[in-house]
């Protein structure tokens, strides 16, 4: 995947109400092109797989029976400089601080359920979008 990619997951909570249309405007919006997309369901093991960057962290376990709990859905973005600008467009990992127009602002529940994923390097944004779609 070419450095101008990134990868984000629509979270359980967002799935289950509905918001998956919403936050794919917001992402088309902000300049990003969907290259890929997917609907699917993580098992525990799967998602303990994904964050296993987290394996000793104390939300660990907690974050991998939420990241399970439903469906999710997939996406790799293009854009030039995709994982900083996403990052800037999810906004911060906990909505209490997430800027306004922001997709965490408007979406996100609490630090764990924060709708959305987003890559934090052009490194894993390969790892992470080869984790779901394979490489290409
Ligand atoms: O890259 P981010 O998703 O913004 O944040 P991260 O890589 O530090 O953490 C990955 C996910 O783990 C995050 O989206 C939600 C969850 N998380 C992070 N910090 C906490 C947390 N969950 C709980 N319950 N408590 C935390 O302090």
């Amino acid at each position: 995947m070419a450095t101008n990619r990134t990868f984000t997951m629509i979270k359980p909570d967002a799935v289950q109400e509905n918001h998956i249309g919403g936050i794919l405007s917001m992402i088309e919006a902000g300049g990003f092109r969907i290259v890929e997309l997917q609907k699917i369901n993580l098992t525990a093991e799967r998602a303990g797989q994904f964050y296993a960057v987290h394996a000793e962290r104390p939300f660990y376990n907690d974050l991998v029976k939420y990241m399970s709990s439903g469906p999710i859905v997939a996406a790799i973005l293009e854009k030039d400089n995709a994982v900083a600008d996403f990052r800037t467009l999810i906004g911060a990992t906990n909505p209490a601080n997430a800027e306004e127009g922001t997709i965490r602002k408007k979406y996100a529940k609490s630090i764990e359920a924060n709708a959305v994923h987003g890559s934090d390097s052009d490194e894993n944004a390969q790892i992470e979008g080869d984790f779901f779609f394979g490489s290409k």
